[in-house]
């Protein structure tokens, strides 16, 4: 049975506040880090559970907010394959962190084991990091008290990027069988990501320096190792990396701020150059925004979609050159805030398939193509090959030079990408090898297509839960009659495309619209806005 002693003892150093409810979401739990002792405890014992019902395979923890505030913090579980949670447990997550006494949470423990039939004679191996808020050291040892509790073996990854967490998470299980991802290590990490890029970029000149917005996160601590095994080969100049400064996390800098204030971080504007590009990372480093000043130093935002455009033509240009076209089917999976345009230049090239919001939506539905690439616009994303396509490009007998190289190439991208979850220096470096590749600048770049003006806005209401959508999020089904109206205004502007879903992640209610004409699109979205207000 449960080691219920030793549960009991730990947990009642880790009370749960009484007036709150916690809930597993799209990026696990996340709040205020003041409140979250007690969700780090029960973490701690879920992972352990989680282990034990997978066998004994290695669950990773993550303890990030991400792009949210500094005062903020959060944890998120990560499976074997180093994916995501499986769904059907964030709801366990939820109830478990959300008994209201030592005595409740050991009673839901029971019921659970019980209930997922979970064998606790098995071992449990967590392996767990942090990013750099200063809340993370002690919501870490609360973990630790929970991995202690349920008896699973801990191995602290200490303080790094989410996407470094997951990557190791695969290399541990995966070592010593024919699929081993790459020695279970950062110096493993880092070893097999430029090992790639430098066979990708070799013959190719060497770029202008790249600047890098470092979000004053882990990715500063990050990307300065990446830039040490770099060596010559591409120059990093990194900025915003004050890690230790109160306040300054993701503060008017990071990939998110780019993205929804469409603008350059201010701390930039006398570093960058007139035609140079650069990029900004979120908080945990797996969210990436490129952008350039153009020659008249315009700032222009190079978001998610353009970084699909970019990479999914290319794999689909090496594909055909590989002479793989006929069995190497290439697809693109996009959320309902794509650019259309986007979605319009990726259309005419290879299949799209739009999903809901959230990594897991748009993962899963990558892993049903041969090559999976999918993005949000807001940075996240990455390339899946299928296990049957790494075999066959491996057995592949090209029959000419140019078939060769391009298979080589591809071969290359399968090591450089991070197929774990989106890596924000991973594809960071996947852009550096397409623009290596077509001799493009930021210019040519972003010149694939051209942005639909677009406006969004959130609304707060009464109760957003009323709120149900279907295709995708692109159309509400709920509350009754409000779609028809959103359809007839739609109709009334040129280009115009417009939805409205409820926020995972915010109390409010998303409204997105597009028209051909910036104004237009504005006007658009607040009068959607008023219809759901
Ligand atoms: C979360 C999701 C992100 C999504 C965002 C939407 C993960 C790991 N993160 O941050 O993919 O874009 O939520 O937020 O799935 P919203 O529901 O508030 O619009
Ligand atoms: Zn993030």
């Amino acid at each position: 049975g449960l080691p219920v002693a030793s549960i009991k003892e730990l947990s009642q150093k880790h009370p749960k506040p009484s007036d709150i409810k916690f809930t597993y979401g799209t990026a696990g739990f996340r709040t205020l880090a003041s409140v979250l002792d007690s969700v780090l405890f029960r973490v701690g014992v879920l992972a352990g559970l989680r282990s034990k019902k997978l066998d004994g395979k290695t669950i990773g923890v993550m303890v990030t907010a991400s792009h949210n505030p500094e005062h903020d913090n959060g944890v998120k579980l990560v499976d074997p394959r180093g994916e995501m949670l499986e769904s059907s447990w964030e709801t366990h997550a939820t109830t478990l962190s959300n008994a209201s006494s030592t005595d409740e949470f050991i009673t839901a423990l029971e019921a659970f084991v019980k209930d997922a039939n979970i064998d606790l004679s098995k071992p449990a191996s967590v392996v767990y990091a942090m990013d750099t808020r200063p809340s993370g050291p002690p919501l870490v040892s609360a973990l630790e008290d929970g991995l202690r509790a349920i008896g699973a073996e801990g191995r602290n990854a200490g303080v790094t990027t989410t996407p470094i967490l997951h990557y190791l998470v695969r290399a541990i299980n995966t070592k010593g069988t024919a699929e081993a991802y790459g020695d279970d290590s950062e110096h493993g990490y880092y070893t097999k990501l430029t090992n790639a890029f430098k066979k990708l970029v070799s013959a190719r000149p060497t770029p202008p320096p790249l600047l890098i917005d470092c979000a004053n996160g882990v990715g500063a601590n990050a990307a300065k190792r990446l830039a040490e095994y770099l060596g010559d080969t591409l120059s990093l100049v990194l900025e915003n990396t004050s890690i230790t400064t109160p306040g300054a996390l993701n503060n008017a800098c990071g990939a998110d701020f780019v993205k929804t204030s469409q603008k350059l971080p201010s701390s930039l504007a006398n570093i960058i150059k007139p035609g140079q590009r650069g990029c900004s990372l979120d908080g945990d480093a797996d969210r990436l925004m490129y952008f350039h000043l153009d020659d008249h130093g315009q700032f222009r935002m190079l978001d998610g979609d353009k970084i699909a455009a970019l990479v999914a033509a290319f794999i689909v240009e090496l594909v055909k050159a590989a002479g793989l076209d006929e069995s190497i089917k290439v697809g693109v999976v996009q959320t309902a805030y794509a650019n259309g345009a986007s979605t319009k230049y990726l259309a005419e090239r290879l299949p799209v398939k739009c999903v809901s919001t959230g990594v897991k939506h748009l993962h899963h539905a990558a892993e049903h193509y041969d090559v999976g690439v999918y993005f949000e616009a807001n940075g996240h994303g990455t390339v899946l090959f299928s296990p049957e396509t790494l075999a066959k490009l491996a057995d592949y007998q090209p029959s000419t030079p140019t078939q060769s190289t391009a298979v080589e190439h591809l071969v290359n991208l399968t090591q450089l990408i991070n197929q774990t979850v989106g890596d924000a220096l991973s594809d960071m470096l996947l852009v550096e090898v397409v623009l290596a590749h077509k001799a493009y600048g930021g210019l040519e770049w972003d010149s694939l297509y051209v942005d639909l003006p677009n406006r969004l806005v959130k609304v707060v209401v009464a109760d957003r839960h009323i709120f149900k959508t279907e295709d995708a999020e692109r159309r509400l089904t709920s509350p009754v009659g409000l779609q028809a109206k959103i359809d007839s205004l739609v109709g009334k502007y040129e280009g115009g495309r417009s939805f409205v879903r409820p926020s995972g992640t915010e109390d409010v209610v998303r409204v997105y619209a597009e028209a051909v004409v910036k104004s237009q699109a504005d006007e658009l979205a607040f009068r959607v806005a008023g219809l759901v207000y």
